[in-house]
């Protein structure tokens, strides 16, 4: 079995090769990745040297480079994980994100139709569904709930899901598509929210609230996510979304001052600032058909992944510094210079 996994050098990217390469030592695992601000290869320097593994740099929406993978290669499947995934980027300046999230995906189900695979994955968000209000907790997103969406990134990985489920209906594509709620744990960009809070209390900066801090996400820890995704390519039906979540609600601000108070930091480091443009009140999956059809469950707790999460920031300073110094972007030049 080969799979192409696309955007593993960024963070849910990597953790599920981490994942697929000790579940599946027979496997073959190729990353495509075009190592934008996001990707960063020395969170792959473990597997970079495998006999099974390997890492390729390109452009998912570089249709000669992706064609000419699939010659190589001949995938089994496709995880496509590349995406631009930072909705305050989205907001500065939506192009890169239509190019990137729709028109990738769209160029790598083209590969897909054109050389023939077993199964498209499509990593969909549960931003599609839009946002529920604050005063509604009985309120849930189910694969039912009409896509509804607030940003520019949103509204491309919807257009991104839709063309997914488009290329199935319309070509027989054999498709499938999850739609998680918010990741956390290793190796997360410090630019989304749990872990910019957790360099910033280390290195006693301004903690950035937006507004009143009161929003809502449904966390779920990585790996969680991972194993849902290794589930739903082996056992998941063509054709399906699954929605993937952890019944795990935490209003922002909480969340801050769980991360100050596990460092030992002062809350006064919290500076409320201007909140974000359109900003969703509140994500809540509802994962009971995952559940049902594929067995899947969360079983990491929120307690025990932050301070997982926490511990591992704290263990592996090199690599969140590295990000803030730019520095991590000559380690591809250092791998591949000159090859
Ligand atoms: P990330 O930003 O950490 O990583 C994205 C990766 O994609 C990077 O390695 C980047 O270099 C690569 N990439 C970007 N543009 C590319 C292109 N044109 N060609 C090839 N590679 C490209 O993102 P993440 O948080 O790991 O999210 C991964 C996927 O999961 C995304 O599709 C995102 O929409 C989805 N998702 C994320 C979350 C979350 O909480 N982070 C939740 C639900 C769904
Ligand atoms: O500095 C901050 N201050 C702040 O209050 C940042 C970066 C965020 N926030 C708030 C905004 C959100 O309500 O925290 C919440 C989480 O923000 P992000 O980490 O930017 O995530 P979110 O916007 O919820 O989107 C994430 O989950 C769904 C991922 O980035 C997406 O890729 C995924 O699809």
């Amino acid at each position: 079995m080969t799979i192409i996994v696309t955007g593993g050098a960024g963070f849910i990217g990597s953790n599920f090769i981490f994942h697929m390469m000790k579940k599946y030592p027979s496997y073959r695992i190729v990353c495509l990745d075009s190592l934008t601000y996001a990707g960063n290869l020395s969170t792959l320097e473990s597997v970079m040297d495998q006999s099974n593994f390997r890492f390729v740099k390109a452009d998912i929406c570089d249709r000669e480079a992706v064609d000419r993978l699939f010659e190589e290669e001949r995938p089994d499947v496709i995880v496509n994980f590349a995406a631009e995934s930072h909705v305050d980027r989205s907001i500065e300046n939506p192009g890169v994100f239509l190019q990137t999230n729709i028109i990738g995906t769209a160029t790598l189900m083209d590969a897909c139709r054109k050389y023939g695979i077993e199964r498209f994955h499509q990593v969909s968000t549960d931003e599609v569904y839009g946002d529920l209000p604050l005063d509604r907790p009985d309120l849930f997103f189910t694969e039912k709930t009409p896509l509804h969406t607030s940003s520019p990134y949103s509204s491309s990985k919807a257009a991104a899901d839709l063309l997914t489920l488009a290329y199935y209906r319309t070509y027989g594509l054999p498709v499938t598509v999850s739609r998680c709620s918010n990741n956390y744990g290793p190796y997360q960009f410090p630019e989304k929210l749990i872990p910019l809070m957790i360099a910033n209390a280390l290195d006693d900066k301004p903690l950035p609230v937006y507004g009143k801090g009161e929003n809502v996400r449904d966390w779920l820890y990585v790996e969680d996510h991972c194993k849902a995704i290794d589930l739903i390519i082996h056992k998941g039906k063509v054709g399906e979304v699954y929605n993937v979540g952890g019944h795990n609600e935490m209003r922002n601000i909480d969340i801050v001052k769980l991360i100050c108070e596990k460092l030992g930091k002062p809350e006064s480091l919290i500076t409320y600032i201007a909140d974000r443009k359109g900003h969703d009140l509140r994500y809540a999956i509802d994962p009971a058909k995952i559940h049902s059809e594929l067995g899947w469950l969360p079983e990491t707790k929120f307690k025990d992944g932050i301070s997982a999460t926490i511990e591992w920031y704290l263990d592996n300073r090199e690599w969140w510094e590295t990000i803030r110094s730019g520095e991590y972007k000559n380690y591809y030049e250092k791998m591949y210079g000159g090859k």
